[in-house]
């Protein structure tokens, strides 16, 4: 197949028309960091993420993904920015509303990316008369979409893990559309691709003397640029304005995780974060870890919201239809969904209801009001009662335990009656062990010292350590 400057940058073009911010594209070869990826499974990292370790061959070599005719030659990047405005902090920061992470303010990013990625494929296939389907991937499917994202060189690599572009920052989804054409691809970005830790660095955490390694030889080049303005969806058709981009000496994200989940620079521990446990896992967060929560009750962006890179871009409207931010899905009050007009909360219907087509719905109700239960919990507020008292009756056994933490923090707190009597009768006609276990250490009862060796076990059990 002849290979095609014009063809590719029609492409482009159309990917621009479709509504993509981002279109660069690589020709198909093994992902760079395969073998970080590989040990990162290998230390437990991917927890209730089991897909992570399926199709290891196929996530190493996007060409095996091709299901019937020739295989793929070119992996095109796509990227769509879904920034919309900062929070003020007196929201981020106030504790009776619970903060929802960016990417989910309007409605699920993958229903609307995936039909794109079909239309970009069709028009493709009308131009080359290819008979076979080519493969459009968002999110879900076995490939390393960072990796290939700076590959590609739509961005640099943070060490908050981050694709980050240096004119748009790091609020970008990423998706990929695998084809057997052999396009015209987008040269190297050999700068960046040269400036990567060795793997044995990275796992090990950060090296002795904060050195990072060849990022530092970059520094010169790493000042954050001030006043950057994000131009609405403007397709970014020529090569990288800075493809030197890097974080240089700055650690922000790493020192301002509140979970200490970054084990160094470019290497998260999912069993550490926010992220993880507010949205995949299905299961109790960890004791320890719930303190640290703070506010946040579905995705975490704390990482990136301190990046230089992010900071001052101008407030887009402009976005994919659906993608826009409803105001109502960013940081609602923590007692608004125990209402008795919409309980969203508490009913199934209301829930359904009230996060129709939003990303929340992959938490489910139960994982929802878990999370809101630890929010409710950490604002410690004797208002916070009522929430924690209704979410103690639910019939998910993950809600009534985290309930009975959050009335365990009201009682140490305020030494609250309520939040005593309360714990009392639950633990009169809970037949769950691990909430009946959950009540007794919010009242305080038990061996301390049994109490905190269960929490350590609980955790490493939950780790996988
Ligand atoms: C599993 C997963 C998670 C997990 C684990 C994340 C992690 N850092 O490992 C959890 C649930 C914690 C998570 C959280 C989030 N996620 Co997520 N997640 C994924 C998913 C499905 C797989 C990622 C993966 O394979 N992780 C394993 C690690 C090892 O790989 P990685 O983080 O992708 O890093 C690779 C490269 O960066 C590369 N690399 C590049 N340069 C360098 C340099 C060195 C020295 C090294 C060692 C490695 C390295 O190494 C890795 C292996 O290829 C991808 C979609 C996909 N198919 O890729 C989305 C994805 C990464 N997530 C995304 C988003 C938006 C988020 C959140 C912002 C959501 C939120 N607000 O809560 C947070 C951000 C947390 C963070 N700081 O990473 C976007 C990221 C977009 C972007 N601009 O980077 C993706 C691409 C989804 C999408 N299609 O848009 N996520
Ligand atoms: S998403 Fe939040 S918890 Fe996870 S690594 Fe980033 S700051 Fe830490
Ligand atoms: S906060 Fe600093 S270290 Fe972290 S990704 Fe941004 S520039 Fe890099």
């Amino acid at each position: 197949m002849r290979s095609d400057h014009s063809l590719s940058a029609l492409l482009k073009t159309e990917a621009g028309r479709l509504g993509f911010d981002f279109c660069r594209i690589v020709k198909v070869d093994e992902a760079a960091h395969t073998e970080f990826f590989v040990r990162w499974l290998s230390l437990g990292r991917a927890g209730e993420m089991a897909y992570l370790a399926r199709n290891l061959q196929k996530r190493r070599n996007p060409a095996l993904l091709a299901e019937e005719g020739p295989p793929f030659r070119s992996l095109i990047v796509l990227g769509v920015d879904y920034h919309r405005f900062d929070l003020a902090p007196e929201v981020l920061d106030d504790p009776a509303r619970g903060i929802i992470a960016r990417y989910a303010w309007g409605e699920d990013y993958h229903e609307i990316i995936r039909p794109l990625l079909y239309e970009l494929d069709g028009w493709l296939r009308v131009r080359t008369g290819r008979p076979t389907l080519g493969k459009g991937l968002v999110d879900t499917g076995p490939v390393l979409e960072r990796d290939w994202a700076q590959q590609a060189g739509i961005g640099f690599t943070g060490k908050n893990c981050c694709t980050i572009h240096s004119k748009r920052g790091s609020w970008l989804f990423l998706a990929t559309l695998l084809v057997p054409e052999a396009l015209a691809c987008d040269p190297p970005v050999e700068a960046v691709r040269s400036a990567v830790m060795s793997v044995e660095e990275t796992l090990a955490g950060l090296p002795a003397g904060g050195d990072y390694g060849a990022w530092q030889l970059q520094e010169k080049n790493s000042a954050p640029p001030v006043n950057r303005q994000s131009s609405a969806l403007e397709l970014e058709l020529g090569p990288r304005e800075s493809p030197l981009a890097t974080c240089g000496h700055c650690t922000r994200c790493l020192d301002a995780c509140p979970t200490d989940a970054f084990v160094g620079p470019f290497h998260l521990d999912p069993l550490r974060c926010i992220s993880y446990w507010t949205i995949e896992s299905r299961r109790p967060i960890p004791r320890p870890l719930r303190g640290m929560f703070g506010n946040r009750i579905f995705g975490c962006d704390i990482c990136q919201e301190v990046c230089p890179w992010n900071q001052r871009l101008a407030e887009r409207t402009l976005l994919l239809k659906g993608l826009e931010a409803q105001q109502a899905r960013v940081a609602p009050p923590l007692l608004e969904g125990f209402d008795r007009r919409l309980p969203y909360w508490l009913e199934p219907g209301a829930f359904a209801e009230r996060w129709r087509r939003s990303p929340l719905k992959r938490a489910k109700r139960a994982g929802m009001l878990r999370n809101v239960c630890v929010a409710l919990g950490n604002w410690g507020d004797p208002a916070a009662f009522a929430g924690l008292e209704a979410a103690a009756a639910d019939e998910a056994a993950l809600a009534r335990g985290h309930a009975a933490w959050g009335l365990g923090e009201l009682l140490r707190r305020h030494n609250d009656a309520r939040a005593a009597s309360c714990l009392e009768s639950l633990l009169a006609d809970e037949a769950d062990s691990w909430v009946r276990e959950e009540i007794g250490i919010a009242l305080g009862r038990g061996n301390e010292t049994l109490a905190a060796s269960r929490r350590r076990d609980e955790y490493s059990r939950t780790a996988g350590h």
